[in-house]
């Protein structure tokens, strides 16, 4: 497969003004007709270029220009392009295509799901539906008629708003839409099935009603609700924080069960996987019921950061997808706590991106070339790419990020844009320089900062000493020091925040900082300290990097209870809890397990004056995959061993407080949905998972108790959860058995039975992952149904996938293998673990690596494939 380089970008030498389309379904395929308005850009230098369309998997039909249809020579018909070698400078372009639907498994372009209609065309999908130039820089108008069925297919979307409709011979309909906005194909959205209507309005802050629409399957027609007022919580935010109004007189939403990713922002229809918009009581999770807010709002912010400035290319891609995260990050801590959010998206980013940024695929925020886009759809691009707009914000401060936000709104609305432009609307709003800023989307890496200190009792001065370095990443070696900003402050010994004086002569200096790191190696030093004060580093992780500090144990614990920052109080537990486990990695079974961190677990599960939310997080020990991204070489049975070794060690010296916690949070009266109810939820999964641990008699009760009683999922699936992972086998088969009857006709229900037994330690070894794969609810073209199984088998599962003898290895790359001739994005998704290879103990990747090479010298891989197993290969 070709390379493609952002150093090679070119204007598109033609530009499409209108697109006019029209689609008859039918069930055994689709024919399209598209007529182009096309014209020669002035801005381009290639004058009489051929005028070349994207096409992927199409059958053409016919091909006119101006009306005269072309004879074979006039045009090549290449399989992946249709090129016209002359054309005059303005003209009208009609295509005929002929599309299967019903075949397409890859789920891009125009397919078929649940006997319904729907596209993904992101990133380069409208290929698959009409020969057209498929770059984001090519915006158009687009008119779409849709013509089915009216029997199977009542309810035909498209984007913008419908201008006309009416009944066609043989019982078929048509209804035609209209959008006014300019848009890039991958935009392009359209679906026809038989399916519920559920409405609402809103009304926007110039006062302006907008139907607010979601379709779903009849049997979904319950699960709307919250998605609905997430929606509304949305608009309303959008409006207050950044001034931005909907546009159009109608918003659409529709839930789809096969679906690649979570959700598209579809220019006024945005199309959502079913398990990230459908919810109620009895079915979604909390963690569910927040995933859905987020993404609702993450699609809608779209609107503005992404669709009315989008993309000028896909090397640009975080310009909208890191800029939306951010948003959605803001829009979620103000629904919530804003620590507790922090501690999620800080985890996420240095379990799995810091991990990405190490390993064989890392690539900048703005990557220089691929070769398919679609394996850059990664945490860097949305989760790095977020934190590199959260710390412009934090640079800028509210006010300025704002006019930055808004002079580029108002400078490139209707425009398709770069990661530059939108640095330079922050620096000509707020008048600050960002050029070296800029190297955040250059270079790849997470940076290590590391901190030594120093204090000189007779001076009363302590300084600090800061250093950063960022490693290399395959291409980028020797890289220029970062503009990192870096929160922190001084405690005493009494816990007390210390002014952080700068100068011999400052007195009252702020008690918090943000250092603004530029150089390789700096200095700083705080005056006017009778004591040795303790750190506080990177409050509120201000910045995205690794911070090396030889914390003591006590300043730790001292932190833990003291530290006003929320996140840095987290922070340090979790600092601690990495430090003991690391400590019995490899170690023998009565090697003794750190007292203190007993102790003060103790304290935080027995004082009811902390922010529960914030305590029930800090409950959570470190994942084996946090684990696993900050050891060396890592050998994950040991780690699993060590892991489960401090767990189980907590659970037996705290069981009475485990207990008492869990009576004290036990949920009385009605069902909630607040952050207090949330956090007692989680209170008590977490008890009562600790304590069926070691199998814990009088938690065996309650949990049984819970599993029968529970009137919401969080409880009855943490009931669920606990009983598979403990010793009680027959309790396990039984509950999964129940929970199974009386689920079966809910997918994401079943989705998520599959993962709570592919993700247990228990329950959820090989061969039982193979009778998981050969149930009934499990299907092979359902991109849930995989993941839950066979993605949550090789991501979480730690220590039975990485079973010595290579089992788990053979199995993923059998599976990848598989899943690459029907879905490729999917299959190049899957294999992640495997490329991670060089991260392991030799004993383990050798394994894996081998199947990695067994992966790549299968027949007919994927371009997607091809490049991930080629590149953690090389
Ligand atoms: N912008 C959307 C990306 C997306 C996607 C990309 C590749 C293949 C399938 C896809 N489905 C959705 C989602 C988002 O970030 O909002
Ligand atoms: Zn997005």
């Amino acid at each position: 497969p070709q390379t493609i380089y952002l150093s090679e970008y070119k204007v598109p030498a033609y530009l499409v003004d209108h697109v006019d389309l029209r689609f008859e379904l039918f069930e055994d395929g689709a024919r399209v007709h598209s007529t182009l308005s096309v014209r020669r850009n002035p801005e381009s230098a290639e004058a009489g270029a051929p005028l070349f369309l994207h096409g992927d998997s199409l059958k053409l039909e016919s091909v006119a220009l101006n009306g005269s249809v072309l004879a074979a020579g006039d045009f090549e018909d290449r399989g992946d392009a249709l090129i016209v070698p002359s054309v005059p400078e303005q003209f009208e372009l009609q295509v005929v295509t002929w599309i299967e639907p019903q075949n397409n498994t890859r789920l891009e372009g125009l397919y078929k799901s649940s006997g319904m209609f729907c596209t993904q065309c992101e990133a380069e999908g409208f290929r698959c539906i009409t020969f057209y130039p498929d770059r984001p820089d090519v915006m158009a108008r687009f008119r779409t008629r849709i013509e089915a069925d009216k029997g199977a297919y009542p309810v035909l979307l498209s984007n913008g708003n419908s201008v006309a409709q009416g009944e066609l011979e043989n019982g078929r309909h048509f209804v035609t839409w209209e959008d006014p906005f300019p848009k890039p194909a991958y935009l392009f959205a359209l679906v026809a099935g038989d399916l519920v209507e559920k409405k609402n309005t809103f009304t926007t802050c110039s006062g302006r009603n907008i139907d607010l629409r979601m379709y779903v399957e009849p049997r979904n027609a319950q699960k709307c609700d919250f998605a609905m007022d997430a929606l509304k919580r949305s608009m309303r935010w959008d409006e207050d924080v950044y001034g931005r109004e909907y546009d159009l007189d109608i918003f659409m939403i529709v839930a789809v069960d096969d679906f690649n990713m979570g959700a598209m922002e579809n220019k006024g229809l945005n199309i959502f996987n079913s398990s990230c918009v459908l919810a109620s009581q009895d079915t979604a999770t909390d963690a569910t019921f927040q995933r859905i807010e987020a993404i609702v709002a993450h699609e809608y912010f779209h609107n503005w950061s992404g669709n009315r400035v989008t993309c000028r290319d896909w090397f640009q891609l975080s310009l909208k997808e890191g800029f939306t995260v951010f948003r959605d990050s803001q829009f979620s801590a103000d629904m919530g706590s804003p620590t507790v959010k922090r501690i999620e998206d800080v985890t996420l980013l240095r379990t799995a991106q810091f991990a990405e940024d190490a390993g064989p695929m890392a690539h900048p925020v703005r990557p220089a070339s691929y070769m398919e886009i679609s394996n850059f759809y990664t945490l860097t691009i949305y989760e790095k790419g977020a934190e590199v707009v959260r710390m412009i914000h934090n640079l800028l401060g509210d006010e300025l990020f704002r006019k930055g936000s808004d002079l580029y709104f108002e400078r490139h609305d209707g425009q398709a844009v770069t990661t530059d432009d939108f640095v330079k609307a922050m620096e000509d709003a707020s008048g600050r320089d960002l050029s070296q800023f800029r190297l955040w989307y250059e270079q790849a890496g997470t940076p290590v900062v590391s901190v030594e200190d120093d204090y000189d009792a007779d001076k009363g001065v302590y300084g600090l000493t800061i250093r950063q370095n960022i490693p290399d990443t395959p291409g980028q070696t020797g890289k220029k020091p970062q503009h990192i900003p870096f929160a922190m402050g001084l405690l005493d010994s009494k816990g007390q925040p210390l002014p952080l004086n700068i100068s011999a002569g400052e007195q009252d200096g702020p008690l918090e900082r943000v250092l603004e790191l530029t150089e390789a190696e700096h200095r700083f030093e705080f005056h006017g300290l009778a004591e040795r004060p303790v750190p506080s580093l990177l409050r509120d992780f201000s910045a995205p990097v690794r911070v090396q500090y030889p914390w003591s144990r006590e300043q730790l614990l001292f932190l833990m209870s003291h530290d006003p920052d929320g996140f840095n109080r987290w922070d340090a537990g979790q600092r601690l809890a990495v430090d003991v486990i690391q400590s019995l990695v490899g170690t023998p079974e009565q090697a003794e397990v750190e007292p203190r961190l007993a102790d003060a677990y103790r304290k935080l599960l027995n004082d009811a004056s902390l922010d529960q939310a914030l305590v029930a997080k800090m409950l959570l020990l470190p994942s084996e995959a946090y684990l696993v991204e900050l050891a060396e070489q890592a050998d994950v049975p040991a780690i699993h061993a060590a892991r489960e070794r401090v767990l189980k060690h907590l659970a037996q010296e705290l069981k009475d407080d485990l207990l008492a916690c869990y009576q004290r949070n036990r949920e009385q009266g009605d069902y909630q949905l607040g952050p207090d109810a949330i956090a007692r939820r989680s209170l008590c999964n977490t008890a009562l998972g600790w304590l069926m641990s070691i199998d814990d008699e009088r938690a065996r009760e309650l949990a049984l108790e819970q599993f029968r009683s529970a009137d919401n999922m969080t409880d009855r699936l943490g009931a669920l959860r606990a009983l598979v992972n403990s010793g009680f086998a027959a309790d396990r088969e039984q509950a999964l058995e129940s929970f199974y009857q009386r689920f079966s006709d809910d997918p994401q229900v079943v989705e998520l039975w599959f993962s709570v037994q592919a993700s247990s330690g228990q329950a959820g070894q090989l061969p039982h992952i193979l009778q998981l794969l050969e149930h009934p609810a499990f299907d092979w073209k359902n991109p849930n149904k995989v993941r839950s199984v066979v993605g949550v088998f090789a991501g979480q599962n730690l220590a039975a996938f990485h079973n010595p003898d290579g089992s788990g290895y053979q199995f993923l790359a059998g599976q990848v293998c598989r899943l690459d001739d029907s879905n490729p994005q999917i299959a190049s998704r899957l294999v992640t673990p495997l490329t991670r290879w060089r991260k392991f103990a030799p004993a383990y990747s050798s394994q894996m690596k081998a199947a990695l090479e067994g992966i790549r010298d299968k027949d007919n891989l994927s371009r997607d494939l091809y490049e991930v197993v080629h590149k953690s290969l090389a």
